[in-house]
């Protein structure tokens, strides 16, 4: 980049000392004890536990230490040894707390006591969890079904979700928005009706038969970081590696394995992408569009010498639409690409060469594609230029949606969902002798407009922090306390438990690394990662307080004091014994979950099967579907002067909104998050200088006025016209009703964005880090 010199950014490989570093700068150099050790070898391995960091897969063939930078980070933070205790509550209103940042909070430690809002004092309270389960139980009894909202965050095991979305379907409602519906819901609901089937077509073992790989908007190095390893696997053999993104993140650029002496002390690097392009956000689908005109045009050529490039086979017996595809293809002009993308023809043009030549391709993406308006158009996009040569539903190749939360996906597959034609709900009928609602739930989007109109009058979470992680944040919180019940399951204090409703509970639960023992014995749970395997886990540690419940008990004794008595659900058997709930589980999902006891423990997972990969097309065509696009940006707005397309971005030293320190190390961005991302030019152009101190102002046109102030001016290399600053401190710009419009997920990669700019100036990074954080037991 020419503008190098002028932008803040990291020069070092992804991986190696500086990721060994990037542990100790939060954790102390005592993170390296026999005791962490120990727990960490034990990560993502059969027996062991599967990390609670991302859904990348636990490959059979596993390394000695199967985990990277950002899961020991994840682990490390649960084992912390701080607590935060019925003594700590006394100290602090919640009023008071509400000014705390998302790091202080967390950094408080793990919850120790089921606790109980008290309004006299605003203080939480410790309480007996028969006490909490009968005050819920009696305040859901009194409401009506579906004014309450069961939210899960995408790290509860399979038996967890099962049990909780059951319990939401006996009580009387779907509404169980999901974080998938901010996150890969576009990729459901996308891929659901194209090919037939809502998850990736890709397995592991096809990484390493790929010939190309292509990244639009997925950040390996920092979310699922022991994909790298593959990657690397990847170019050392030979197979090429394209990336769009408009960041250039450094994980797919460079690797160094943290994991092999020779490259750590030969400072060895691998380079990642071959050809690395840094499209304008929105501006995938002209770029997609781009390199099918080019695929066209290489099959034009090849016909004159009795070729083909297409896979006209596949075409004609597997798929529908390409005429209207084509021709919409054909009828769109490099300049109207060259313009949305930010790209030009001759770089779309050497990319799409490079899937030409591919025998085998497999298409990746994460957020950069999902959080968009036209996010679903994206995906579409995506699979139209994988379909041309037949590149899904075999060896090799495929369509590879990368998921966040570890059992994310695996929530989805056993019921948690409102939308009740994904769900069997007959034989949930015939199962358990009930009815089940068949009205459509609420998702996400739908939960926060009637928490904001006030239909909404409980809450339940099963983890996460779901007021930190929507957009429109200002009015939901206001909104919020207006509820009658909020009751949050957690591991460790939120904003979310501090915006509570008039009756309010935070009950803490086991960390997945911890021993959970019932009734029946040591128990053990199970996930499914990103490629639809099932991995049983284990904890071994001691739990953080005696007073913890684990997820299923918590789960089952609310459902107890809220239901009546059933025969058939036998609440207190299955807590005593999970493998009860998997029995329940593989009775409902027979074909993927039969044999699940025997299977649970299958090294690298036992794969559910995906009807795609085998080339059933379970869609309304009985084929695979091309998308001609109705638009050329995914943004869902017009472009206008002073008008910006905002990214939010996640950093290196955090996990959603889980903030594990201040380094955002592969960027370069050390000691605040406080930025703003701009690239050198387009800063002059607006009239700013480096530290200068902005705030943003949403420029949604819907009249509400959002902002966020206080963020320094920082030269970072960007595409023009947009601007990167972090999630979730960005959230408050985000209006609710800026969301992709099939699949209503947030739109959080192009958020329409004004600048104010101030007088005052503050240095830009990288600053000093501030203080150390957590240690380790
Ligand atoms: N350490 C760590 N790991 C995590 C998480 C975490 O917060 N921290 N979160 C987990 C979760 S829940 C999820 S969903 C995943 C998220 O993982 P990702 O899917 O990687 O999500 P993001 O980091 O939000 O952004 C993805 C990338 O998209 C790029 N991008 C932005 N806009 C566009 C665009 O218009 N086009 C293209 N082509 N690219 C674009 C950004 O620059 C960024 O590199 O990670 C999971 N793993
Ligand atoms: N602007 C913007 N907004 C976004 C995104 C974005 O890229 N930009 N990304 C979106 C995405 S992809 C996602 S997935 C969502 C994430 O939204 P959420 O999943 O709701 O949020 P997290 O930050 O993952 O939740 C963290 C909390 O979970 C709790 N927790 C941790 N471990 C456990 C456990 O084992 N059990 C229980 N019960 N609780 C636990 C802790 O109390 C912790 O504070 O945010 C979305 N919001
Ligand atoms: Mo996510």
């Amino acid at each position: 980049m020419s503008d190098r010199d002028e932008t803040v950014h990291y020069d070092s490989p992804a991986g190696g000392w500086g990721s060994l570093r990037g542990i100790a700068r939060i954790f102390g150099d005592e993170w390296n004890t026999p005791a962490v050790m120990e727990t960490l070898a034990r990560q993502n391995k059969p027996g062991g536990f599967m990390c609670v960091s991302c859904s990348w897969a636990k490959p059979a063939d596993h390394n000695a230490f199967e985990f990277c930078e950002n899961g020991a980070k994840a682990t490390l933070w649960d084992l912390t040894t701080r607590r935060c205790t019925p003594e700590f509550f006394a100290g602090h209103t919640v009023t008071e707390l509400r000014g705390w940042s998302d790091y202080e909070l967390e950094q408080t430690g793990r919850l120790t006591h089921p606790m109980r809002y008290d309004r006299e004092t605003d203080r939480y309270v410790p309480c007996a969890w028969d006490e909490a389960f009968a005050a819920i139980g009696g305040e859901l009894r009194a409401l009506a079904p579906k004014s309450t909202v069961f939210y899960s965050s995408g790290r509860a095991s399979l038996e967890t979700s099962y049990l909780y979305a059951l319990f939401a379907r006996l009580y009387g409602h779907n509404n169980l928005p999901d974080s998938s519906n901010m996150c890969h819901e576009t990729t459901s609901v996308a891929l659901k009706k194209i090919i037939g089937a809502s998850v990736g077509t890709v397995v592991f073992d096809d990484l390493s038969k790929c010939d190309a790989m292509f990244f639009f908007g997925q950040n390996t190095g920092t979310n699922s970081p022991r994909f790298l390893h593959p990657l690397q696997e990847a170019v050392r053999r030979g197979a090429k590696i394209i990336t769009f993104n408009p960041v250039r993140e450094r994980g797919l650029e460079s690797f160094t394995n943290p994991q092999s002496p020779v490259e750590m002390l030969t400072g060895q690097e691998t380079r990642i992408s071959e050809q690395y392009y840094q499209v304008r956000p929105g501006g995938d689908i002209a770029v997609l569009l781009g390199m099918c005109k080019h695929v066209f045009a290489a099959d034009d050529e090849a016909r004159k010498r009795d070729r083909r490039v297409l896979d006209v086979d596949f075409i004609a017996q597997h798929t529908t639409g390409l005429e209207e595809f084509e021709s919409k293809v054909r009828s769109t002009t490099w300049q109207s690409i060259e313009a949305e993308s930010g790209l030009s023809r001759a770089d779309i043009e050497a990319a799409a060469q490079v899937y030409v030549e591919a025998e085998r391709v497999i298409g990746i993406y994460g957020m950069g594609l999902t959080q968009h308006v036209h996010g679903f158009e994206n995906i579409a996009m995506f699979v139209n230029l994988l379909l041309l040569r037949g590149n899904i539903g075999r060896e090799g190749a495929g369509i590879s949606p990368v998921r966040g939360h570890s059992n994310v996906q695996g929530q989805r597959t056993v019921g948690i969902s409102e939308k009740p034609e994904l769900v069997p709900l007959d034989r949930l009928a015939a199962q358990f002798g009930f009815e089940p609602p068949r009205d459509e739930g609420l998702n996400t989007v739908a939960a926060c407009k009637g928490i904001l109109s006030g239909d909404v009058k409980a809450f339940i979470g099963l983890g996460g922090n779901f007021v930190r992680a929507i957009p429109e944040r200002e009015r939901m919180e206001a909104a919020w306390t207006r509820m009658r019940l909020t009751v949050q399951i957690a591991t460790k204090l939120n904003r979310s438990h501090l915006v509570n409703g008039e009756v309010a509970y935070l009950l803490p639960c086991l960390s997945r690394t911890e021993k959970d023992v019932q009734a029946g014995g040591a128990q053990v749970v199970t996930m499914e990662d990103t490629f639809s395997c099932i991995h049983g886990s284990i904890g071994h540690r001691v739990p953080a307080s005696e007073h913890l419940l684990s997820e299923p008990a918590i789960v089952a004794g609310i459902a107890k004091a809220t239901l009546p008595a059933n025969p058939r659900i036998t609440w207190d058997a299955w807590v005593a014994d999970y493998a009860r709930i998997r029995a329940e589980i593989a009775e409902t999902y027979h074909k993927e979950f039969h044999d699940f006891e025997e299977r649970k423990f299958t090294p690298g997972g036992f794969y559910r099967g995906n009807s795609a990969r085998e080339r059933v097309w379970k869609t309304e065509a009985g084929k695979a579907i091309f998308t001609a696009p109705k638009m050329m940006s995914a943004t869902g707005f017009d472009d206008a002067p002073g008008r910006y397309r905002l990214i939010t971005m996640r950093s290196n030293d955090q996990f959603n909104t889980t903030i594990y320190g201040y380094s955002d190390r592969l960027r370069g961005i050390e000691g605040t998050r406080d930025v703003l991302l701009i690239n050198p030019a387009e800063m002059r152009r607006a009239g700013l200088e480096p530290g200068q101190v902005v705030s943003l102002l949403s420029d949604a046109g819907d009249g509400i006025e959002r902002s966020v102030h206080g963020l320094v001016v920082t030269p970072f290399s960007l595409p023009d016209g947009c601007l990167g600053a972090y999630y979730p401190e960005m959230n408050p710009l985000m209006a609710v009703t800026h969301h992709d419009e099939h699949s209503k997920t947030p739109a959080a990669k192009s958020v329409p964005v004004r600048i104010q700019p101030t007088a005052e100036f503050r240095p830009t990074p990288p600053l000093e880090p501030e203080g150390q954080g957590l240690r380790p037991s």
